[in-house]
């Protein structure tokens, strides 16, 4: 069965679920396709943290009134190191910027709920999708649901379907550049039914590795280990989890970490990756289909929105006078912001990681790295304006 629409989106996280509806504002129509269930993207437990910008732009397209009511807005991170903690201070060293921490899963069904109100489809539980004649003018997007083989007939298809996704194989060899950095280790995460051990997050750069005390709400705890990069979870039963938590926290704060029912466990690879250019001929991609971070910078969802925002305008313009201007500089325009959230969550990651293959002077490199940012207004302010998040356009 075929079916006509304007722009054919490969994907229900953030990125595609927001440029759907960001499309429908302009009066583009488009169709979502997804691999799982409703249920599946809605229970799937990713980030925490929201951009002001980010935030933002969900209250401007009508996405923000559960966010603004149950998100938490954060002035600060506790950075952690050597035994003590220092406070960066958001709004003191960014004229006035928060974020906001508040879960991916949540904007998702938020999105969601948003979408289906204004008529938009999002097909779940497709099958077997395929990517065609993107170099043409009138791409399509094949798939089976339902045991029907379907098919989107368009003029422009999104991919928004991750870094395992289709859409990226689906651009010619030899037209991508790409950029890969893997990192030494993995981190573990749960989600605890107890209060957080601080109102703010903390990242703590440990001897024993590197930890990070956040929540999704006061009451639950979104908690995370450095662990070695082939470690199986089930090497770490919840007690050894929660010693190794109170470890890393240290001596004059273990104690305020209360153990908790786990709710989720989970281990995510570290690496940083780009694929250079983001579009090739009418297939556009965003998010996490082109390009990855480490989640230490807590960029990863948040650069997919800024793509999506810079790539709605774009085919609003093409479909509303014809010209492909903003189309064909999409990909320069979110490089910019792309690598700058590459640069910063690498750097992030590599002052607070405990590296294998490092030496007591790489050791004492980082530690003073730390001590710098914590004790120079201009150290602590660079990484303040790049963890609320450069405005957009910037
Ligand atoms: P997503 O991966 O969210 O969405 C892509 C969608 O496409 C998915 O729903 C997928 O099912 C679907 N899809 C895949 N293949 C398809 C196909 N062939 N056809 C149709 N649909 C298809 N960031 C943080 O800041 N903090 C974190 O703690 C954090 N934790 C993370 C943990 C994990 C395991 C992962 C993978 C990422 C994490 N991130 C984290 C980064 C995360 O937030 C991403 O940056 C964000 O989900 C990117 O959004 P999308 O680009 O929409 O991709
Ligand atoms: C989270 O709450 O899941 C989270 C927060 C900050 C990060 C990474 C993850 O840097």
């Amino acid at each position: 069965m075929r079916i006509d629409t304007q722009v054919a989106i490969v994907g229900a996280g953030p990125a595609g679920l927001l440029l759907s509806h960001l499309l429908h504002l302009r009066g583009v129509e488009s169709i979502v396709i997804e691999i799982h269930s409703r249920d599946y993207v809605e229970r799937r437990v990713r980030a925490g943290v929201l951009e002001q910008g980010t935030a933002d732009l969900l209250e401007a397209c009508g996405a923000g009134e559960r966010m603004r009511r149950e998100g938490l807005v954060h002035r600060g991170i506790e950075l952690r190191f050597d035994g003590r903690g220092h406070r960066i201070d958001f709004p003191d060293l960014t004229g006035g910027r928060s974020i906001l921490v508040y879960a991916q899963q949540e904007v998702v069904k938020d999105l969601i709920r948003l979408r289906l109100a204004a008529g938009g489809q999002i097909l779940f539980d497709v099958t077997d999708v395929s990517v065609r004649d993107i170099e043409s003018v009138a791409p399509r997007v094949g798939f089976v649901k339902g045991g029907e083989e379907m098919e989107l007939a368009c003029r422009i298809v999104a991919g928004c379907d991750g870094f395992h996704g289709v859409c990226r194989e689906a651009i010619p060899a030899g037209v991508l550049s790409l950029y890969e950095h893997v990192y030494p280790f993995a981190w573990l995460g749960i989600l605890a039914q107890t209060p957080p051990p601080s109102e703010e997050l903390i990242y703590s750069g440990h001897d024993r590795g590197f930890a990070l005390y956040s929540m999704r709400s006061p009451t639950i705890s979104r908690l995370y280990l450095q662990i070695a990069p082939d470690e199986d979870a089930a090497n770490w039963p919840d007690a050894r989890i929660w010693e190794e938590l109170r470890c890393r926290l240290g001596d004059d704060a273990g104690d305020r970490l209360k153990e908790g029912a786990v709710i989720e466990k989970g281990v995510t690879g570290m690496r940083s990756f780009v694929a250079e250019p983001m579009q090739h001929g009418r297939l556009f991609l965003a998010g996490d289909a082109a390009h990855i971070v480490p989640p230490t910078g807590a960029k990863g969802l948040n650069t997919a929105v800024a793509d999506v925002r810079v790539l709605a305008r774009a085919i609003a313009e093409y479909f509303a006078s014809g010209t492909e201007n903003l189309l064909e500089s999409y990909s320069q325009t979110c490089l910019r912001r792309v690598w700058r959230a590459e640069r910063f969550s690498w750097w992030m990651t590599s002052m607070l990681h405990r590296f294998p293959e490092h030496d007591g002077f790489q050791r004492r490199l980082q530690l003073s790295e730390l001590d710098y940012v914590v004790s120079s207004r201009a150290a602590a302010a660079s990484l303040a304006e790049n963890y609320v998040g450069l405005p957009f356009d910037s």
